[in-house]
């Protein structure tokens, strides 16, 4: 690796090529064009393109990521046009420790953030970034989240150093010369968000399969809107339409507009009847929202359709209706545990090809595999670190965050509505987490204000989606803890104004679920995937009016008559460990929500006051 921190005392110059790229682009928007040049100045890149999103530029890309040893093609009978990498092993995930909000004043990024003062920031990521791009290309890849003919086009610009990341943005969101094109017309603000790997190649030195940088900063500036990312290509750290800037940047836009970036999935849901209800569902990292997106219904007559598998923009029209869009266009989904018995529609969205996999592991004959994609383990494969692999190894042959990325428009139970500009009305949200303990299968909120409560107080054991500790439980509010781009409490706030200004009856109703209650037995009490849609009955005819429930001093949860249950095979133990509200358990709840607020330190009162209810209610049940 090229040592970057000698670049200022060398040409800081533009080469030839980089400069016949800037002359030559294809925009004349100004401030896009003056940013480029900026960062061409400071990384210094050999060349720049500027991602068209073409077929041909797929191609050949994809090509040149196959001949240095990124991507691994696939067999083309089984995955046409797809493809396989694998990252260095500590590059694996979102890196949360390393992820900051930079605001003017440490409030601003509040108790739940890494804060650093945007000056003090900008000072190291510039030493950084200083010929970070040195002997690779600079692709600069114009991006819309949501769609292209919304009212307000949420543009961005990628520039990044990887091609892995060109190739993975065509899949996830709208880029290339039309946004270009419609950006440069209304000369519209854009998020400025650069990217790179930080692995400088000196003159004639070899590159290696996946470059990236021990030293790793995904930094956002929430009050310019901009997005620093570096060291790392990975997924969340990286795409940074995804995470950084539908979610982070995006809830500071949106508590400055009046609507709501949340982590969640979107699902159409549609009754015998014939009516059909738009559900969203926030659940933290890898705990169920692509296969809660996805579910196949095991109950008859029962349709359901996904708009969206893990971010949603909810607005709120004049008349106080709320709508929400899915700004991706593609699918960043979990492998394991993914398959043909438990997601059948993402098995086969996947098998339709055009597809990139990070860290799965392969078959000898071309295809992929990780745990849980099968019931039949292969005998032989070569796991995502490329070593040999078999049931005998005693160790996972794909990484447990293991994902695949895949056009949305592959899915074949996508809802028509999916890309409506103006989004989908919205019915309900959900919010769940995994706990092995305490929280009931399905409960309603009592109203909107202890609906907030329980999504400020969810908590979720941790899982591989990010670098840490796996399987420790922690409070995940609006499973957004690793996402909120501003501070926590005004965050909360922000949920209640807005029911208060929208009006209780216009906002959607909320529930909370747990799929991953565990029996004294260790095993799941639920069975959970198309066994969901069970639960989403007893949703949908209680926003009807015409289910039963049983109040509970944490909500109305259904008993064992009021939910469907017919063909399914669960027994009196598991069905009462998944529908039980223990008085002790809860109890025993309580010093960690107030753990929790005591860390948040600024909780609205209305929060407060639903605390205060809940152990009322408790301790008079
Ligand atoms: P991110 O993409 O990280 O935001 O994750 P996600 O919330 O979309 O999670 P995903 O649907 O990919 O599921 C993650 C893991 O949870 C997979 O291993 C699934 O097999 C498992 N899972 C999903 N739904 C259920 C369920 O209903 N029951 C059980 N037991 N496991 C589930
Ligand atoms: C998550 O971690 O919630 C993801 C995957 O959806 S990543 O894009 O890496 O953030
Ligand atoms: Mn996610």
């Amino acid at each position: 690796m090229a040592d970057n921190t000698t670049a200022s005392t060398e040409s800081t110059g533009l080469n030839q090529a980089v400069r016949e790229a800037l002359d030559n682009a294809p925009t004349t928007h100004p401030r896009l064009l003056e940013w480029v040049r900026e960062m061409a100045e400071m990384t210094q890149p050999d060349a720049i393109h500027w991602a068209d999103g073409s077929e041909e530029e797929w191609n050949r890309l994809t090509t040149e990521l196959v001949d240095a040893g990124t991507f691994v093609r696939l067999d083309e009978e089984k995955f046409p046009n797809s493809f396989a990498a694998f990252s260095d092993p500590d590059d694996v995930a979102r890196v949360e420790e390393r992820t900051f909000i930079c605001t003017k004043t440490p409030k601003g990024a509040g108790p739940t953030n890494n804060w650093e003062d945007p000056a003090v920031m900008k000072e190291t990521l510039v030493k950084k970034f200083t010929g970070s791009m040195r002997g690779r290309t600079m692709y600069v890849i114009p991006f819309v989240m949501g769609s292209l003919d919304a009212e307000d086009p949420k543009y961005g610009v990628e520039i990044t150093d990887s091609a892995y990341v060109v190739c993975s943005m065509r899949i996830m969101a709208t880029i290339g010369t039309p946004v270009l094109d419609k950006m440069t017309r209304d000369n519209a603000f854009f998020v400025e968000a650069l990217h790179s790997l930080g692995a400088p190649l000196a003159p004639g030195e070899e590159d290696v399969p996946w470059p990236c940088n021990p030293s790793k900063y995904i930094v956002q500036f929430p009050e310019d809107r901009a997005i620093w990312s570096f060291g790392s290509g990975y997924g969340g750290n990286a795409l940074l339409g995804k995470k950084c800037y539908a979610l982070r940047i995006a809830s500071a836009i949106a508590h400055d507009e009046g609507w709501l970036a949340e982590h969640m999935l979107i699902l159409k849901v549609t009754d015998p009847e014939g009516d059909s209800r738009f559900i969203a569902a926030a659940f933290p990292s890898a705990c169920g929202k692509t296969n809660f997106a996805m579910l196949e219904p095991t109950i008859d007559g029962w349709k359901a359709e996904m708009v969206g598998d893990d971010i949603s923009w909810i607005r709120f029209s004049k008349d106080g209706q709320a709508r929400v869009v899915n700004p991706e266009a593609g699918l960043f989904g979990v492998a394991p545990g993914t398959g043909w018995s438990t997601n059948p529609n993402a098995m086969r969205g996947v098998a339709r090809g055009n597809t990139i996999f990070t860290n799965v592991a392969l078959t000898d004959d071309g295809g992929v595999w990780w745990e849980g994609m099968t019931d039949e383990v292969p005998e032989h494969l070569t796991d995502w670190k490329g070593n040999d692999w078999t049931p005998e190894s005693g160790r996972p042959a794909a990484h447990p965050n293991s994902r695949f990325c895949t056009p949305i428009k592959q899915v074949d139970i996508l809802a028509d509505e999916y890309d409506d500009p103006e989004g989908v009305p919205l019915s309900a949200i959900i919010f769940g987490g995994r706990r092995k303990t305490t929280v009931p299968l399905v409960s309603e909120s009592f109203g909107w204000e202890h609906g907030v409560f329980q999504g400020a107080t969810l908590s979720s054991e941790t899982t591989a989606a990010a670098k840490g500790a796996v399987g420790v439980v922690r409070r995940d509010p609006m499973a957004m803890l690793p996402f909120i781009g501003y501070n926590a409490n005004d965050y909360l706030e922000h949920w209640l104004d807005t029911g208060a200004r929208v009006g209780e009856d216009a906002m959607p109703k909320i529930y909370y679920v747990n799929w991953f209650r565990r029996t004294a037995d260790g095993g799941f009490a639920w069975p959970g995937f198309g066994e969901n849609s069970r639960v989403v009955k007893w949703i949908v005819e209680r926003l009807k009016g015409t289910a039963g429930g049983q109040e509970t001093p944490v909500g109305i949860v259904p008993t064992k008559e009021d939910l469907d249950l017919s063909g399914l095979d669960i027994s009196d133990d598991e069905l009462n460990a998944a529908l039980r509200v223990d008085k002790d358990e809860w109890l025993g709840e309580l010093p960690g929500i107030d753990e929790w607020f005591h860390k948040l330190g600024d909780v609205p009162e209305v929060i407060l006051e639903q605390r205060a209810g809940l152990e009322e209610r408790l301790k008079s049940s």
